[in-house]
């Protein structure tokens, strides 16, 4: 399938592309499987600022760049263990970050629907980021799972409570506790991805899913985000659920009597909406 991609901005670790209503997102370090440092986290996070401010956009494709020279695909390898200093990931400002969680809130809040596309190695942070995303597509040569125990770290939140949700607890504790690696068709049926597709159709397979998407209603979509969300995420999801709610009641006559009658000086008169049952 033939797709005019239009390159947004140019930056150091990512690729930023945008076409009818789709933002495509590629960790751009197959030399490192994708790995990031805290400055790719700084363009991700700018990037998905960039793609939920524009209303022109409902779904943003997330995925990593390949395959490297040596013909291997990665989604993203998780932290980049090179400059993994003694508290967090150390950019060039020799500052210690763990900037993926702020990554992690925001496409899990963002009001639009983040595809991760996976071909290859989605390992460490790098699993959680296709875990967060609302859904994802596996190339048939995807390979998942968690490090961390055994490379000394840990992701204790939505990398461990989320993933419970997602395949349940016995598995979620199987995947941190063994640091397995599992192939695309397990991943599938543990209900990890949404699909398996060969790996040559992995975008293709991802613009359909995001057209069907787009035919949608935007509100409805957004709302139902929320409403998932709000199921795990604690008073954080329900806020997000009823900044929803709040923008529905903006955009009603009721909520803007409220506000005309504050402005033309006089009391609201709500005596001309009823009371629903
Ligand atoms: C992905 C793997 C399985 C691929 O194996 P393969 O195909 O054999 O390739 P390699 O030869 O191993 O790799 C090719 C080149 O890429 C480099 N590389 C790969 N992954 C990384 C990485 N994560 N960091 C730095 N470099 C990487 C290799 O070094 C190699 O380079 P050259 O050719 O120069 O030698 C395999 O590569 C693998 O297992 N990778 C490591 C996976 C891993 O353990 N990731 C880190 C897990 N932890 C996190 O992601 C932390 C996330 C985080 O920030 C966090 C978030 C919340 C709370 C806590 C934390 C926390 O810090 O823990």
């Amino acid at each position: 399938m033939s797709f005019s991609w239009q390159s947004v901005k140019s930056y150091q670790d990512i690729l930023y592309h945008k076409a009818d209503g789709i933002a495509k997102i590629t960790i751009n370090r197959p030399h490192k499987r994708n790995a990031f440092r805290p400055q790719t986290i700084f363009e991700l996070y700018d990037a998905f600022i960039d793609a939920r401010e524009d209303p022109s956009l409902g779904v943003i494709l997330l995925t990593g760049a390949g395959p490297h020279t040596d013909g291997k695909y990665a989604f993203c390898s998780g932290g980049d263990q090179s400059i993994r200093g003694e508290a967090g990931y150390v950019g060039d400002d020799g500052v210690p970050r763990l900037n993926v969680l702020d990554l992690q809130r925001l496409i899990r809040s963002i009001p639009k629907v983040v595809i991760a596309l996976v071909a290859g190695y989605a390992i460490g942070g790098g699993h959680v980021l296709h875990l967060i995303c609302d859904l994802s597509i596996a190339a048939d040569n995807a390979i998942f799972g968690q490090t961390g125990p055994k490379v000394g770290s840990f992701d204790g939140g939505f990398g461990a409570s989320y993933l419970a949700r997602v395949v349940g607890q016995k598995k979620a504790r199987e995947i941190w506790f063994l640091c397995r690696q599992y192939d695309a068709q397990a991943a599938l049926s543990m209900g990890l991805v949404n699909t398996v597709v060969p790996v040559a159709e992995l975008e293709a397979e991802g613009i359909q899913w995001a057209q069907e998407i787009l035919q949608k209603s935007p509100l409805a979509i957004r709302c139902l985000k929320a409403a998932f969300n709000a199921d795990c995420d604690g008073q954080a999801g329900i806020q997000e659920l009823a900044g929803n709610a709040t923008l529905l009641f903006y955009m009603n006559e009721e909520s803007a009597e409220g506000k005309n009658a504050f402005l033309e000086k006089r009391d609201p008169n709500f005596r001309q909406f009823p009371w629903r049952p």
